[in-house]
């Protein structure tokens, strides 16, 4: 079994899961919270749901490490939230924080280690065209790759806060200052997001960019190769503080399906006009 705790102990080689690990801080009176994979609810191992925060920080994870879809920021699948908060230990800078099972590293200085997609809205217009009078053409969505609009640190050393230790564990993301129809800079667009691991190789899910560090393998393992997802549905497209009349233009030429329903028409128009109507998100 291969286990990470807190900062730099017990680890191991990849191999199985076999017993139960306890975690947690030592607190008189309170018993320390056990992993195992025949334990139920939040602590069944390997990829326990249970938040690093409640133990104290820091975590335990099965060689190769998987994304902790919990612990991130925001959590994977996440969909319906406006914006991406400022974190702290990155200047509060708006942040996705992706946080492993285990301190992880990436295996190239010059490539970054993850790829970053938007799904954007492209006009299809299908031959034949849609039996629909007056409809010749669709908006279908599209994964754009838009890693370079990002700042990607793996295992970042926090200049707010340097003793954190869980940034080994991390990946931090954050959009850069970069203007143009791409990029919309210093702010994530109301769109669906995925990132994954880099692959040096294409569908070898063993040539991740991203790798479990701090093993006892000579060469640093690839990490689980994971998919991390979420959805942003902001009304305030025109970032005015509030829903507002100049937010229709904007829908108008950026589209937003907030029914997701995989298609942008008139019924997303009339969910951001009753936005700007009541006045709220
Ligand atoms: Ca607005
Ligand atoms: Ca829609």
């Amino acid at each position: 079994m291969g286990t990470y705790r807190s900062s730099r102990s017990a680890i191991s080689q990849p191999a199985l899961w076999t017993g139960a690990v306890q975690v947690g801080e030592t607190t008189a009176g309170c018993p320390l919270l056990e992993v195992s994979p025949t334990q139920s609810g939040n602590w069944k191992g390997p990829y326990y749901s249970g938040l690093s925060a409640s133990i104290g920080s820091g975590s335990v994870g099965l060689v190769p490490f998987n994304l902790h879809d919990t612990d991130c920021l925001p959590p994977n699948g996440t969909k319906g939230i406006c914006e991406i908060n400022p974190y702290l230990p990155n200047n509060n800078k708006r942040t996705v924080v992706l946080r492993h099972y285990g301190p992880v590293s990436q295996a190239s200085e010059t490539l970054v280690a993850v790829v970053i997609e938007r799904q954007d809205w492209a006009v299809h217009c299908p031959t034949p065209p849609p039996v629909f009078p007056n409809l010749t053409c669709l908006l279908v969505p599209v994964w754009n790759d838009v890693t370079s609009c990002f700042y990607v640190s793996v295992a970042p050393t926090s200049s707010i806060s340097p003793s954190n230790i869980t940034g080994e564990r991390e990946i931090w993301i954050w959009p850069k200052t970069t203007v143009n129809s791409i990029c919309p800079g210093e702010t994530w667009s109301s769109r669906s997001y995925r990132i994954r691991p880099r692959l040096s190789t294409p569908n070898d899910a063993t040539t991740t960019h991203v790798r479990s560090d701090q093993t006892l393998v000579a060469i640093d393992p690839p990490v689980v190769y994971w998919q991390h997802t979420f959805s942003l549905e902001c009304f305030d497209l025109n970032l005015s503080c509030a829903p507002d009349m100049g937010d229709v233009p904007v829908f108008l030429d950026q589209h937003a399906d907030y029914n997701e329903d995989e298609v942008v028409d008139t019924q997303d128009l009339s969910l951001l006009v009753q936005a700007i109507i009541n006045g709220g998100e």
